[in-house]
């Protein structure tokens, strides 16, 4: 009997978990806002997170927090742009956190390979088309509104079978703008229009998203519900739960996982694997 291939996305192979690492550019990310306002400093964060393991870094200019102040994209731009420009040249694997086509293109056109939109395309109309004469691997995350309007669309009879429902339609509606299903990851947005019993539903329900189909992103790292989990308040503080959330992920189906702590997630899932083979 043939054996099938591992599946795959984005030129990675998926027969294990896969990192993505988190490198915002902002001033105000919820938990490591202006970390790297300098782009060699960024520059050196992202390729020192590669060196650590991770496949995937993710580039954002823009804080999607809750109640965060949305970015012109001439400015989120400006802040990303040497950013992805020099870890693309240094050779890595880089996908642009972002909903703004215009921000999108510039990080695409500096050689990032992956776009990755909380939005799941639905802010810019600019942006499925775009993603589709690309033909780059796209991320679409689940979220009710805007990151302002968010928590108050945090209401659910049944949160995994909204989700998972609402992603089928994201999903349907990029494949109607030409995007290949291939190409499409999905996430459920941790923190997203949740509350902390919604994601800790969705990660106990989290088989039921992956039988869309569909590669799951996971990001769970240092969010609000580890934090009412775990009792820690300060979010650069939440390391243990995010580990025990991101493991516990991945043993319900997650195959990458988006991560603040590059070096300690991978010496967890290095355990977590010997351990489940
Ligand atoms: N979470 C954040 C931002 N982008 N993208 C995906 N696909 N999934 C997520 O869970 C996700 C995301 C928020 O976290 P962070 O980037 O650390 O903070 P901020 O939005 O404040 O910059």
């Amino acid at each position: 009997m043939a054996i099938s291939p591992a599946p795959s996305w984005a030129g990675l192979t998926l027969d294990r978990p896969r990192v993505m690492g988190i490198l915002n550019v902002t001033p105000d990310s919820f938990s490591d806002g202006g970390a790297y306002a300098d782009p060699a400093q960024a520059i050196a964060a992202g390729r020192a997170m590669a060196e650590a393991g991770a496949d995937i870094i993710d580039v954002g200019g823009e804080s999607t927090r809750p109640g965060a102040t949305p970015v012109p994209p001439a400015e989120e731009i400006r802040r990303i742009l040497p950013v992805v420009r020099g870890l693309a040249e240094a050779g890595l694997r880089v996908s642009i956190d972002t909903s703004n086509a215009a921000t999108m293109q510039a990080a695409l056109d500096a050689g990032a390979a992956i776009v990755n939109d909380v939005s799941a395309l639905t802010h810019d109309p600019a942006a499925a088309p775009l993603v589709a004469a690309h033909g780059c691997p796209v991320v679409l995350m689940h979220m009710r509104g805007t990151p302002g309007t968010m928590m108050g669309h945090a209401q659910y009879a049944d949160v995994a079978a909204e989700v998972a429902a609402e992603l089928a339609a994201r999903m349907a509606a990029a494949e109607a703008a030409g995007i290949a299903r291939a190409a499409i990851c999905l996430d459920p947005g941790f923190g997203f229009a949740k509350r902390a019993e919604h994601s800790v539903a969705l990660l106990r329900r989290l088989p039921e998203l992956a039988a869309l189909g569909r590669p799951l992103l996971v990001g769970v790292s240092r969010k609000g519900f580890i934090g009412r989990l775990s009792g820690e308040e300060r979010p650069a503080a939440r390391l243990g739960g995010s580990l025990a959330a991101g493991l516990f992920a991945v043993s319900r189906g997650a195959a990458i996982l988006r991560v603040h702590n590059v070096s300690e997630s991978i010496a967890a899932l290095r355990v977590w694997r010997a351990l489940a083979d």
